[in-house]
């Protein structure tokens, strides 16, 4: 495995402690399973180091018989599934949504996010040995082994998507072990869910009769209106973002490229939480007119992104290019991140535009 320093020196990073980084746009497209070191990190605190072997991950609340398991205990207990999932952080796309307004937060481009083989148990089947009663109106609460302003790392998901077969407890990352900045040993994998809820280095997986009281779960991660500001939220207020919007960012080119006169190709990804990507149209004039670009998805893979490629035919001069995706509800992107800028600057899914030049 290669060091933390070595695959640091591949993202762009934002901070050490914590440890926040992505990668660069034309890598991401590379590959529509994101390799494990050109994957984004988002961290609260600082890395922990867990000890594999006295691992343990205790299960306990509202079910008839808590739980102690190891990682052994986990793989030999329960069938072991594998699941292709994006993860993406409600602040991808951030960088857009500053340019209209100050945002807090990272300055995140549109590589906060990845597709990746997730493999490991499902958090249902865990429930279900634990004796849950799955049609109790619940939330699943987990807490980890990092620490944020003084308190452990946590956040909740509601029963039915934690029960969803979709929903895991993960130990690896495209067939090989989690590495330490993704959550080694094990984390969970919350697919079409804001990456917040799928939380790293668990400790505890707790069943209760209301969200988690974790101020990473209460008072962060709020969709607020365009009017409120840090200085006039109400931290508790404002929507709690679970399932992820439709997006879509263009990877190659990039911006500022100089460009030939003629066929050019144009490719990115196109995502939506938990609904199908069904079209993607680029523009090479800023969005007056648009063309179809072609889609590349795994249709066994539900909860993972769409790669997209167009071959534009694009004259000499300067050119605005623009992507907007189409989901199976017949939604699409707003143009502008004018309309629905916050001051977290979350949900950043305006059009996409890249500035070029022909020549
Ligand atoms: N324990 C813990 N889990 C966490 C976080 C964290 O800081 N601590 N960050 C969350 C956020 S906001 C995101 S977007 C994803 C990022 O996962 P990654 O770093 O593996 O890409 O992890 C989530 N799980
Ligand atoms: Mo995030």
């Amino acid at each position: 495995m290669s060091s933390l320093a070595e695959r640091k020196a591949r993202l762009i990073v934002y901070g050490d402690a914590p440890y926040n980084a992505e990668p660069p746009l034309a890598r991401l497209r590379a590959a529509y399973r994101t390799a494990a070191d050109d994957f984004y990190v988002r961290s609260h605190g600082d890395l922990p180091e867990i000890d594999a072997d006295g691992y343990r991950l205790s299960v306990d609340g509202t079910i008839q018989t808590a739980l102690e398991l190891s990682l052994h205990g986990l793989r030999s207990r329960f069938p072991q599934v594998t699941v292709t999932a994006t993860m993406q952080c409600a602040g991808n796309r951030r960088a857009d949504m500053r340019a209209v307004a100050p945002v807090s937060g990272d300055p995140w481009d549109g590589g906060a996010i990845g597709t990746a083989d997730w493999t490991g148990v499902r958090l249902g089947d865990v429930l279900r040995e634990a004796g849950i009663d799955a049609g109790a109106d619940l939330h699943v609460a987990f807490e980890s082994h990092d620490t944020v302003e003084g308190h452990p790392y946590g956040a909740s998901i509601p029963l039915a998507k934690a029960l969803a077969p979709e929903t895991l407890l993960a130990y690896a990352m495209n067939g090989a072990p989690l590495l330490p900045e993704h959550g080694f040993p094990l984390r969970a994998v919350v697919p079409g869910f804001a990456g917040v809820r799928s939380p790293k280095w668990l400790k505890r997986v707790t069943v209760q009769d209301r969200p988690s009281d974790n101020p990473i779960q209460a008072d962060d991660y709020k969709l607020f209106p365009p009017d409120v500001t840090a200085e006039t939220a109400d931290p508790g207020a404002g929507h709690t973002i679970n399932t992820m919007p439709l997006n879509a960012v263009i990877c190659e080119p990039a911006r500022g490229a100089r460009l030939k006169a003629g066929s050019n190709i144009v490719s990115g990804y196109a995502v939506c939480g938990d609904r199908a990507v069904v079209r993607v149209d680029v523009s090479g004039d800023g969005g007056r007119t648009w063309a179809q670009a072609a889609l590349e998805h795994d249709a066994r893979a539900p909860f993972a992104w769409t790669f997209w490629t167009i071959d534009l035919d694009l004259p000499a001069g300067a050119h605005e290019l623009a992507v907007r995706a189409w989901d199976e509800a017949g939604q699409t992107q707003p143009a502008a991140p004018d309309d629905t800028w916050n001051y977290k600057g979350y949900l950043s899914a305006a059009w996409h535009r890249v500035h070029i030049t022909v020549a």
